[in-house]
C-alpha cells in the first residue's frame, strides 16, 4: 500500500548532468564552441533592473558554461564579450562592462587555474582601459602554461576589421616581394587572422532569440553548425549547454559532401 506512494526515483525523471555528460562524451564533442552571449539587458529589463545588473548576472553564466565545457572536453570556448560596435553604448554602461574582466578574474582566476584552463583574448587590446588590460594580462600570464581548455574572450572584436587588417598585412608582404600574389590562398588568409592558432568553431551558439552573426567570425564560421535559443544569457544554464551539444551531435556534418545524405 504505502510502497506505491514512495517513489524510489525523484519525481522529476531528469537525468543528472553528470550522466548526460558521460553519455555525450561517447560521441563527438565539438573541439571549439563559440558563443554570442546575448540578452543580458533584456533579462534585467524584465526584472525592472538596470542593464548592468544583467551584465553582472551574465558573468555568473560565463563561469557555469566554462566549467561544463571543460568537463565535456571542449578544447576552445570563445565568448563574444564586447564588440567593436558596443562602444556606441552609454559611457556609464561601457565603464561598467570594462570592470567585469577584473571582477571576473579576481573571483574566478583561482578556479580557472585549478581547472587547467588557459585564458586568451582576440580583438583589439590596445584601446581597452588600462585596468581592463592589466587584469586580462595577468590572467593570460598566470594561465599561459595550462594545457586544458582555452577560454578565449572576444573583446573589442569585429570580424570585418580583422579581415581588413589581414588583407593589409598580406598586401604588405606582396608589395615587399616576400609573398607572390599567386601564393595567396585560404591558408595564408587564415594565418593572418586573430584565430590563426585556433581550430575553426564547430558549434556557434547565440542566446536570446536573435538570429544573426553581428560581425562575429565571418570567415571562421563558414562550416560551423549554428544553435539559436530564445533563452537569455543570464538564464542559459548547464542543461541549455547540454541541449545545444545534443543538437550538434544529432546533426550529420557533411562539409558540403553527400556523405550519409540524399541530397537532391
Ligand atoms: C557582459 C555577458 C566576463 C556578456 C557576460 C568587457 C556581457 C558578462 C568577461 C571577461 C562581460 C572578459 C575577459 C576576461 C575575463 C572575463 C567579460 C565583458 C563583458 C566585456 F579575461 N564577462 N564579461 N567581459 N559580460
Amino acid at each position: 500500500m504505502l510502497g506505491k506512494l514512495i517513489r524510489k526515483k525523484p519525481v522529476s525523471s531528469a537525468v543528472s548532468l553528470s550522466d548526460q555528460i558521460t553519455d555525450m562524451k561517447s560521441r563527438q564533442i565539438p573541439a571549439h564552441v563559440a558563443i554570442i552571449m546575448d540578452g543580458n539587458g533584456r533579462w534585467a529589463k524584465r526584472r525592472n533592473l538596470p542593464r548592468i545588473a544583467g551584465h553582472h548576472e551574465g558573468m555568473k553564466t560565463v563561469r557555469k558554461i566554462t566549467r561544463i565545457s571543460n568537463d565535456l572536453g571542449v578544447k576552445v570556448l570563445t565568448l563574444y564579450a564586447f564588440s567593436t560596435e558596443n562602444w556606441k553604448r552609454p559611457k556609464i554602461e561601457i565603464d561598467f562592462l570594462m570592470k567585469l574582466p577584473g571582477e571576473f578574474l579576481s573571483t574566478y582566476l583561482p578556479e580557472l587555474i585549478e581547472q587547467n584552463v588557459k585564458v586568451e583574448m582576440i580583438g583589439n587590446f590596445d584601446v581597452l582601459p588600462e585596468h581592463t588590460k592589466s587584469a586580462i594580462h595577468k590572467a593570460m600570464k598566470e594561465t599561459a602554461n595550462n594545457d586544458g581548455m582555452t577560454l578565449n574572450f572576444a573583446m573589442n572584436y569585429g570580424s570585418r576589421l580583422e579581415l581588413v587588417e589581414a588583407v593589409k598585412e598580406i598586401a604588405q608582404l606582396a608589395q615587399e616581394g616576400v609573398l607572390s600574389v599567386e601564393n595567396i590562398d585560404e591558408t595564408v588568409i587564415n594565418s593572418h587572422l586573430m584565430t590563426a592558432h585556433l581550430p575553426e568553431p564547430d558549434l556557434l551558439i547565440r542566446t536570446s532569440g536573435e538570429v544573426r552573426l553581428s560581425n562575429f567570425m565571418l570567415w571562421q564560421l563558414a562550416y560551423t553548425e549554428f544553435s539559436f535559443t530564445d533563452v537569455l544569457w543570464p538564464d542559459f544554464d548547464e542543461q541549455c549547454m547540454l541541449n545545444a551539444m545534443k543538437e550538434f551531435q544529432s546533426r550529420s556534418r557533411r562539409f558540403g559532401s553527400v556523405e550519409g545524405e540524399n541530397n537532391a
